[in-house]
């Protein structure tokens, strides 16, 4: 089901949520929440409505769904604070086309786009391909997030303007728990468009497509296009935002280039990252944790030790924080800034005794590299229940589906195994939701995955 397009869907829609009190353990704010300006979209599900009609109103335009699924707001689906979004799929209805889906329109400007969304997704029933987030440009879809069952692995798709429907696999498996799923459009609207796909802040895989003159209008979550109907099961969905930068993934911990002495005041920069690897100011107000473990520290809000504590509250577009640690014997601590709506980025310190302190630098090195080697194994404050960031994870070498009628030789051995666990279903059609022709080219491109991380 379409929705309505009215003359005030023209305009972009800059919806701001009310996370921010929640988050921290208050009410709802008195004062219109905040957003970081890079903002298009941002649902925490906190208010407890989904849609525009609800009771109180959500901030998504509709929901489609058809018979024997639902979705909509609950505890239990919860990654950041009390509430997200879960989507409820016992049908096995053998048919293509939108399952379960809430919609929003996100105006019609041109320019780059990120979405963004934590996804959990158990199935009862080891079946089924499916998008799960998907950025529609008219009825294209500009970037598909799709699963494949069995066995849950993550590709990320979606329609060109020349070459067809391309599709790349990662052999990212989610394992039941939660993943940080992102998509950006870079260079968005052109002809040499980088379609770009990260796994909690790992990038997964890649295209260069043509979207030439395409404008990215509206953002489906949960279960917007089945392939088969096969899935049963549930899809969770908390922190979703579409913004026109990219948007932070990560805390950026630097305890700088030497050894920490041992009851000494340690100062410690951080900055929050995107996953492309750039500066980017928090979408919302959080609460981060300074985590340290592997030995004995004090912790402190401000560089200098003077104020004790666990967490630091930032406010929305923040990007650089300082805090402090006193480790109280020599260790190798392991230190991150750890959020439920950021993939944990732990480093390692070294701490020596006071004796030891102006020897040659022997230890680990603690430098800007060292929020790379994070997000898996991020331990989770704030005890949302949800799973961790690690869990689910690569198995096996990623797999470059980069296949196509378009010439690709010597087809690699990833693309015949994907084949075989799922692909026939993304061959079939289109993710033309509105429109819904069936699409005659299959086509994926030559894009690399990039292949291994450091991370
Ligand atoms: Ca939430
Ligand atoms: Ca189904």
């Amino acid at each position: 089901m379409a929705r309505n397009r009215t003359a005030a869907a023209a305009v972009v829609v800059v919806v701001v949520v009310a996370a921010a009190a929640a988050l921290a353990g208050g009410g709802r704010p008195t004062d219109p929440p905040e957003v970081d300006p890079s903002v298009l979209f941002l649902d925490e599900f906190e208010d407890g409505g989904l849609t525009v009609g609800d009771s109180p109103p959500g901030l998504w335009d509709g929901l489609d769904a058809v018979a024997g699924t639902d979705a909509g707001v609950s505890t239990a689906a919860a990654r950041s604070g009390a509430r997200g979004l879960r989507v409820w799929d016992f049908a096995d209805l053998p048919a293509q086309g939108t399952t379960a889906a809430p919609y929003v329109d996100l105006g019609s400007d041109a320019g780059d786009r990120y979405a963004r969304a934590w996804v959990r997704a158990v199935p009862t029933w080891d079946a089924g391909v499916f998008v799960t987030i998907q950025l529609l440009a008219g009825a294209r879809a500009a970037c598909d997030i799709s699963l494949i069952f069995p066995p849950g692995t993550v590709v990320l798709a979606g329609d060109t303007a020349n070459q067809g429907y391309q599709v790349t696999g990662t052999g990212f498996l989610l394992r039941n728990s939660w993943h940080l799923l992102e998509c950006g459009l870079v260079d968005a609207g052109t002809s040499s468009v980088s379609r770009v796909l990260w796994i909690d802040a790992v990038e997964r895989a890649r295209q260069q497509i043509s979207q030439d003159g395409w404008r990215v209008d509206e953002l489906d979550v949960g279960e917007p296009w089945s392939d088969d109907g096969q899935f049963q099961g549930t899809v969770d969905v908390d922190g979703v935002a579409v913004t026109v930068t990219p948007p932070p993934s990560h805390a950026q911990v630097d305890a700088g280039p030497l050894d920490l002495q041992a009851g000494q005041c340690a100062p410690i920069s951080a900055r929050l990252m995107s996953s492309s690897k750039v500066p980017a100011g928090a979408l919302r107000a959080d609460r981060l944790f300074i985590a340290v473990d592997g030995g004995s520290a004090a912790t402190f809000t401000d560089p200098d030790c003077a104020d004790a504590g666990a967490f630091l509250d930032i406010s929305p577009g923040t990007v650089d924080l300082a805090f402090g640690i006193q480790a109280l014997a020599p260790s190798v601590l392991t230190v991150s800034l750890e959020s439920t709506d950021l993939v944990g980025a732990p480093i390692d310190v070294n701490v020596v005794s006071p004796a030891d302190a102006g020897l040659p630098d022997a230890g680990t090195d603690a430098g800007a590299d060292g929020g790379e080697g994070g997000g898996d194994g991020g331990s989770e404050p704030g005890g949302d229940g949800g799973g961790e960031p690690g869990d689910g994870g690569q198995v096996g070498p990623l797999l470059d589906l980069s296949v196509c009628g378009c010439g690709s030789s010597g087809a690699p051995a990833g693309w015949l195994a994907l084949a075989i666990i799922g692909l026939r279903g993304l061959a079939r059609g289109s993710r033309r939701r509105r429109r819904g022709q069936a699409q005659a080219v299959f086509c994926t491109g030559a894009a690399a995955a990039p292949a291994s991380e450091a991370r």
